[in-house]
């Protein structure tokens, strides 16, 4: 059929880690399929989706964390993307929570020791340091969990508007950052109706540019109905670009988009920098980075670029902290669970409630912690704490 490679991967050292064979055939998917069925037709089947991961993951080669950064991995669109997967794929998050649970179950432990001997109730002094723990404990939760805008922001792109009055040159904007006619541009003002999202690659970054429509009262329903979808977009943007006609006196901008300009992320545009005559005067300047652009003739773009990569580093971080982590929805809602059970730990501790209510919230924390490594051996390892726990007193 054709002449092929075998590799052999010996367990337990391989991905998955079992014994691992693998064909490498001419990349003919005519021949690929033949190899395919000559194997089917010996007795092999098909993998399932992802159950290669999902073995090496049973048979303990990678955590959660780690199986999830594969598919990150897999889909990343930015070298900034590909830099966290690839730190979270060597285990930084990973490392992170093992740290954490191995703190937990300390502090768990000194608890439920007094729970045996009911005599001897946990001196005051212990019970502020183990508030103290907790609170610890409590502020690296929410340091991990205040990285998840972070993660969604690497996982979907930062989303860039382009905002301003109509025939500002947004749409020419929007296609000098793609590369190509995106959007149609004309000197009539009002030609954008709906808003458009493109992708671009810009630096390490992956962003969304959205091209909005013309910012004015006047206009018939369409245009108005246009007009309130960039407001919409302008709320949910990461960073705005105002683009503003140089040529053209200072346009007036709803309250809404004010108001965004002066507490958010902003890039002030001034567009058609190749006209001689300028009328612009922008009463706010000192507070928007201003960069002077033509959409037209392309100067000023590599500036606006370089301002943009260098806001979006400011809003994502850059990732080369090894330890940097960036995690995602599950591992937020896991986060949050065992934040609140660690609040009503310390609250407990405080009211000076039972040790077993305290220690049984504890014990729930370190569940919720551990579902985002899928480990499902904390009994085991409570016990070994416990063996060598020392009560001896
Ligand atoms: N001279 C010059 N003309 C420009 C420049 N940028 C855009 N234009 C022209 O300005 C007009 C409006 O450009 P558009 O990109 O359609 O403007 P817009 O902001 O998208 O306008 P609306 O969609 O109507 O809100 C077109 O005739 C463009 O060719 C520039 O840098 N220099
Ligand atoms: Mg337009």
């Amino acid at each position: 059929m054709d002449d092929v490679v075998f590799t052999f991967f010996g367990g337990p050292r391989s991905y998955t880690g079992e014994d691992v064979l693998e064909i490498s055939c001419h990349g003919n998917p005519f021949i690929v399929r033949k190899v395919l069925d000559d194997l089917l037709a010996r007795g092999c089947r098909m993998a399932e989706a992802g159950e290669f991961t999902r073995r090496a993951f049973l048979n303990g080669r990678l955590d959660l964390t780690a199986a999830e950064a594969v598919m990150d991995v897999i889909r990343a669109r930015s070298d900034r993307a590909l830099e966290a997967a690839r730190l979270q794929l060597r285990g930084a998050l990973g490392r992170r929570i093992d740290r954490l649970v191995g703190d937990l179950l300390q502090c768990c432990a000194t608890v439920e020791a007094y729970i045996d001997f009911p005599e001897e109730d946990l001196p005051v002094e212990d019970r502020m340091r183990r508030r103290a723990d907790l609170a610890a404990l409590l502020a690296e939760i929410g340091g991990l969990r205040a990285t998840r805008r972070h993660g969604d922001l690497l996982r979907e792109g930062l989303r860039v508007v382009l905002l301003g009055a109509p025939n500002a040159g947004k749409s020419s904007l929007l296609n000098r950052l793609a590369g190509y006619d995106r959007a149609i541009v004309s000197e009539e003002p009002g030609t954008t109706r709906d808003f458009l999202e493109e992708p671009v690659l810009l630096g390490p970054h992956r962003i969304r540019v959205f091209d909005t429509a013309g910012l004015r009262e006047a206009g018939g329903a369409v245009e108005r109905a246009g007009v309130e979808r960039s407001l919409e977009r302008a709320e949910e943007a990461d960073l705005v670009v105002l683009v503003v006609d140089a040529t053209a006196p200072c346009p007036t901008l709803p309250q809404l988009v004010r108001d965004r300009l002066a507490t958010h992320a902003a890039v002030l545009a001034v567009n058609k920098c190749d006209l001689p005559e300028r009328h612009f005067e922008w009463p706010f300047t000192a507070t928007l980075a201003r960069v002077e652009v033509s959409a037209q003739t392309g100067a000023g773009l590599d500036e606006l670029r370089r301002v943009l990569i260098e806001r979006a580093d400011r809003i994502t971080g850059t990732g080369s902290d090894e330890e940097h982590v960036a995690v995602n929805a599950r591992h937020a809602v896991a986060l949050a669970e065992a934040e609140e059970c660690l609040r009503r730990a310390d609250r407990l501790l405080a009211e000076e409630h039972p040790l077993e209510l305290v220690g049984s919230e504890m014990r729930l924390a370190v569940g919720a912690l551990g579902a985002i490594v899928g480990r499902i051996d904390h009994e085991a390892i409570l016990d070994r704490l416990f063996a060598s726990f020392c009560i001896g007193k």
